[in-house]
């Protein structure tokens, strides 16, 4: 431990338990942790942040639940580092909270209330906020438990309105001997002239709303999750860790790999602060023609039968195919085929993956991937828990 400064690891969005199109990611998100404990040893870190999505749903498997412990376990009981956690928009809060007493005991801190946020976990050198992912709603309960009149209760209407007043609370509780660290789970973009201001708090970026950074300038940093690329950092001392691991095809389409910040309180903060996370699995994304598919030349150069695949098949004319079983024939010389896709000239994305592999999801994911491919929005977070709790009753949990 630093007397006089603190070094902290900085991540975020584990989201154990998380598949993609079926396929468990529990051993990809494996092989990254083992990465993340070595880097945390390595660093001689006083302490790891995990900045909300620890896991990927309210209600998460018994897998996912045994993993993120084992996980837990091996930082904060093997290796004596504390940990910093919030819950972030896909944890159940309340489930997350079971046993948070007993945890502080071990330098184990997890908030997953707005209630809790309030109160900083104090070291010598600095004061960290652990404030999780809440809603405008939950602001007005609070809020409303504090004694703040009706009226003022119900002008807090967007999260702006909600955020604005709870750090006024949080800048209350500033020790000015010492750093100001705040680790929470929003969209925070820059306060730019490009984007439309629909207020002096929230910024509308693609119809979705974000926090604008001027309302957290009194920290001297900001761990922050919910973004799961680093590049959506909005300044140098307001960053995003990203995800350990790429979820999807999207994010494998982009080139550089995932990782986590060591971040020194003492030092100004800068590009030699990433550190990376390798794929053990990787996530290899062809957009090829069939012929292409299945030349030797072409497939050689391939990490076949070792990385996973997401194959969009170009010009793909059925017709000339109707008795050859594409997938199958993928499959023979790729090994994984996570996502197979058509580009045909007329029709597009006629055969997605996610249909053929129904019976690997769950039906929590069923319902997720139903409700996105009809209305091309993820399920929100009170949707989310509505689904999962019709589901825990219908198997009497
Ligand atoms: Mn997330």
């Amino acid at each position: 431990m630093g007397g006089t400064h603190m070094k902290l690891l900085h991540t975020a969005d584990w989201h154990i338990g998380r598949t993609l199109n079926g396929y468990s990611l529990l051993d990809e998100q494996k092989y990254a942790f083992k990465q993340i404990l070595k880097i945390a040893k390595d660093e001689n870190v006083d302490g790891i942040v995990v900045a909300g999505d620890l896991y990927d749903r309210a209600i998460p498997s018994t897998d996912a639940i045994t993993t993120l412990n084992e996980m837990f376990k091996e930082l904060n009981i093997d290796n004596k580092l504390p940990i910093y956690a919030i819950s972030g928009n896909h944890d159940g809060a309340k489930r997350l909270n079971y046993g948070r007493d007993w945890m502080e005991f071990n330098n184990f801190y997890i908030n997953t209330l707005l209630d809790e946020s309030f109160t900083p976990v104090e070291t010598p050198d600095a004061q960290l906020f652990l404030l999780p992912f809440f809603d405008p709603m939950d602001a007005r309960v609070y809020y409303q438990k504090m004694g703040m009149s009706e009226e003022d209760v119900k002008n807090i209407k967007t999260i702006g309105d909600a955020m604005s007043l709870v750090l006024k609370d949080i800048y209350q509780k500033f020790d000015p001997a010492k750093k100001h660290i705040l680790v929470t789970h929003f969209a925070i973009s820059p306060s730019a002239t490009d984007i439309e201001l629909t207020s002096e708090t929230t910024s509308k970026v693609g119809g979705l709303e974000t926090l604008n950074t001027s309302l957290f300038d009194k920290f001297d940093y900001v761990m922050l999750g919910h973004i799961h690329t680093r590049f959506a950092s909005p300044s140098e001392n307001i960053r995003y860790s990203g995800s350990p691991i790429k979820f999807n095809v999207k994010e494998a389409k982009v080139k550089s790999n995932k990782g986590l910040y060591i971040v020194d309180t003492n030092k100004k903060p800068n590009n030699d602060d990433f550190k990376e996370i390798l794929p053990g699995t990787d996530l290899i994304v062809l957009n090829e023609t069939w012929e292409t598919l299945l030349d030797p030349d072409f497939y050689s150069k391939q990490p076949v039968n070792k990385d996973w695949f997401a194959i969009t098949i170009k010009q793909f004319d059925r017709t000339k195919h109707v008795s050859t079983n594409v997938r199958a024939q993928l499959q023979e010389i790729y090994g994984t085929v996570v996502e197979l896709d058509y580009d045909n000239i007329e029709k597009k994305n006629t055969d997605s993956d996610s249909s053929k592999n129904i019976n690997k999801l769950s039906n929590e994911e069923v319902v997720d991937q139903f409700f996105e491919s009809i209305t091309g929005d993820e399920l929100s977070k009170e949707q989310k828990s509505l689904v999962d709790n019709i589901f825990v009753e219908l198997r009497g949990e």
